[in-house]
């Protein structure tokens, strides 16, 4: 569903492609050849639903759009949901700013360590300590060994009988000793997570858990946090169990393709998902890509849920906004003024995560 990665399979014809792609960033062809900095195209964003100003709105005056209603919760905070997609929770602003920096610190420093699975390990096998090694501008680099004895599964790949190791080297090391390997800097890699997966891990291959899979159990305060976050979506007397979680990473340009959340065994059970750093749209449409989707902003903070009919409905994440006016992280930036948060900071300026956690079973 990542552009490439994960391929929708509709034509450009349907509802949903058309409004991914009015949606998309694209730069003014004016800027390709000259000098200037290339300049995103402007796009029309009156019709995006933004649950800021529903919710300031209601606030301040009691004031709700026609489709929308305030749900009556045990949640110390509002929760929206839409007329027109029963199973739709909004939960605006649901996370403190202390909060989503520690979720931001998480998703970059703890959840892609193995084994927790990301989009690099079919490539490069597990990485150890990514983000550490991106801030120290280390490089990765393939080692190629013929084995003495039979490598695990979760060890590095094997090749022709040739064992490929990748590890991280500092930068000096690479540049003086003329080295033919092949390597790419952490920095890079780091620009290139796509996805990481918590607890029981996801195969996207297979579009199926694989319970086989190593993995840890996801971290208890996440799993205390979606628990209360769920509650709107949940009868009374149940509680949501969480299983297995997907952390997505976007950086300037990527897009999240429509696509259905269909591999859990019970759609009663909300998916809780969290958005944290640059303010994206989100696209919700309907159970076929012939609906034509609601667009939404979900800005650092905000918590979606989707539960019931809502887990038939195509939904995905056209845009993210990366310039200093749209992306709305300013209080996320002063949090983060500390030196030691540096690396943080200047990662999530111009990214997007999305932490969503699934009750699988
Ligand atoms: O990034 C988002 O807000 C949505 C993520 C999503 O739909 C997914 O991972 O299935």
């Amino acid at each position: 569903m990542y552009g490439s990665a994960r391929v929708s399979d509709d034509s450009d014809r349907t509802a949903f492609r058309k409004a991914e792609k009015k949606y998309k960033l694209y730069y003014d062809d004016t800027s390709k050849s000259s000098k200037k900095k290339k300049q995103p195209k402007r796009v029309d964003l009156s019709e995006v639903l933004d649950f800021k100003s529903i919710l300031k709105s209601q606030v301040e005056n009691g004031d709700l759009l026609p489709g929308i209603i305030h749900l009556q919760s045990d949640l110390d905070r509002p929760v929206f949901c839409l007329e027109s997609r029963p199973g739709f929770f909004f939960i605006p602003e649901a996370l403190s700013v202390e909060e989503q920096c520690q979720w931001i610190r998480e998703s970059l420093n703890n959840f892609p360590q193995p084994p927790n699975r990301t989009n690099h390990n079919a490539f490069y096998g597990p990485i150890q300590d990514l983000f550490i090694a991106a801030n120290e501008n280390k490089v990765l680099v393939e080692e190629v060994s013929v084995p003495t004895s039979v490598e695990s599964n979760s060890g590095p790949s094997v090749s022709n009988n040739n064992v490929h190791r990748w590890k991280f080297y500092g930068e000096h090391a690479m540049s003086s000793g003329g080295n033919p390997c092949k390597s790419v800097s952490a920095a890079v890699l780091l620009r290139k997570l796509r996805w990481s997966t918590l607890g029981l891990q996801f195969d996207w291959s297979k579009r199926n858990y694989d319970v086989s899979l190593p993995h840890n159990k996801i971290p208890v305060a996440l799993c205390q946090l979606a628990k209360r976050m769920a509650e709107p979506a949940m009868l009374k007397e149940e509680q949501f169990q969480p299983e297995a979680a997907i952390v997505n990473y976007f950086g300037i340009g990527d897009t999240l393709g429509g696509h259905l959340d269909d591999m859990e065994a019970d759609w009663s059970k909300p998916i809780v998902s969290m958005s944290l750093g640059c303010k994206a749209i989100f696209l919700l449409g309907g159970k076929s890509r012939e609906d034509p989707p609601l667009a939404m902003f979900l800005r650092s903070g905000d918590i979606v849920l989707m539960a019931g009919e809502a887990r038939e409905c195509f939904h995905g994440v056209p845009r993210i906004f990366t310039d200093k006016e749209h992306a709305e992280i300013t209080p996320i930036e002063l949090q983060f003024s500390h030196e030691d948060d540096h690396c943080f900071l200047e990662y999530i300026r111009t990214s997007r995560i999305n932490i969503n956690i699934r009750q699988v079973f």
